[in-house]
């Protein structure tokens, strides 16, 4: 690690493993600042966090708080995120946060964008941001496609979210030369439910098995991250059809409510919520700590390699 900006802080667990070529997961924040409501976001972070040290690897959540990027957030950086005003921030908007003291919690790209920085090799998310349904009207594709075209590090996620077309999405990773990779299953999940559709581009079955393909990735000089899918675990899984009836009636409610952009997501997830009572976010919880246990996984296996 070299020249970092001074406007980023590493905590000290987070500085040592690196230094020592220890496993390190990256862990988005913008689904504590918007993906969530709260306390219960608190309580998934610190939740992701114990997954990835249960695994092995030491867990830095990444924020922006007052202008400073913070890799390892404490507890008391997080609950920053809470109450407003605070950013959703893409890789776009990283300067624009730093430029201006803002705080908030960052997306899939501008996590990858750090994790590439600064050397940490995974990321844990919930879902990625993909093509929208109804993108040929909106033009809405989410920045976390770029940016997988754009940092080599592996990504793990329950798919994208339930609100994007995944053929679309699937379509999108090929074109933009992103390897895509399930684990341990013939088809690509669909966040809440385990099945989208659509066939795995590639199966594997072990942590090992990423870390070897990201390896070869690096040793061929390509510069594309690697997508792994970890379908939700079957016990807490919404039925797709399930899913599809909610998606399309809270995407009914946001277009009546003239929602769009970066705030459509957040819109959205609330009233998946409330459409499922409550089903949807436990969901969402339990795939999260599930992704956060993979990635954890993939670190180690990485740092063996
Ligand atoms: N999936 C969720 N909750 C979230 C997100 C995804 O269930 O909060 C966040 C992630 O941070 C992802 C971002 O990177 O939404 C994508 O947003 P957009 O579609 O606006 O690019
Ligand atoms: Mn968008």
């Amino acid at each position: 690690m070299h020249m970092l900006p001074s406007f980023v802080d590493i905590s000290p667990d987070v500085a040592d493993a690196l230094e020592r070529r220890r496993p390190v997961v990256a862990l988005e924040s913008a689904v504590i600042s918007h993906g969530l409501p709260h306390p219960t976001s608190l309580q998934t972070a610190a939740m992701m966090e114990a997954e990835v040290r249960t695994a092995g690897a030491v867990p830095a959540t990444v924020a922006v708080i007052a202008g400073r990027i913070t890799v390892g957030a404490a507890a008391r950086d997080l609950e920053r995120l809470t109450s407003a005003p605070v950013m959703k921030i893409a890789a776009r908007d990283l300067a624009v946060a730093c430029g201006t003291s803002a705080h908030g919690g960052t997306t899939v790209s501008a996590t990858a964008a750090i994790a590439d920085l600064i050397g940490i090799p995974v990321v844990a998310t919930g879902g990625i941001g993909g093509v929208h349904l109804g993108a040929e009207q909106t033009w809405d594709v989410s920045a976390d496609l770029r940016a997988l075209a754009e940092y080599p590090v592996a990504v793990v996620c329950a798919g994208a979210k339930a609100i994007c077309d995944i053929g679309k999405t699937l379509e999108y990773l090929d074109t933009a030369g992103v390897p895509v990779v399930v684990y341990r299953a013939d088809r690509f999940p669909n966040f809440y439910a385990r099945d989208s559709g659509f066939s795995a581009p590639r199966q594997i079955d072990t942590p090992q098995a990423a870390a070897a393909i990201l390896a070869a990735g690096r040793a061929l000089g390509r510069r594309t991250a690697l997508l792994i899918a970890n379908p939700i675990p079957a016990p807490e899984a919404l039925r797709e059809a399930d899913v599809a009836d909610a998606v399309r009636r809270a995407m009914q409610l946001a277009s009546g409510a003239g929602v769009r952009g970066g705030d459509l997501t957040p819109f959205l997830l609330t009233a998946l919520a409330d459409l499922t009572g409550g089903r949807s976010l436990r969901a969402n919880l339990a795939l999260l700590r599930a992704n956060a246990a993979l990635a954890g996984a993939v670190a180690v296996a990485v740092s063996k390699d």
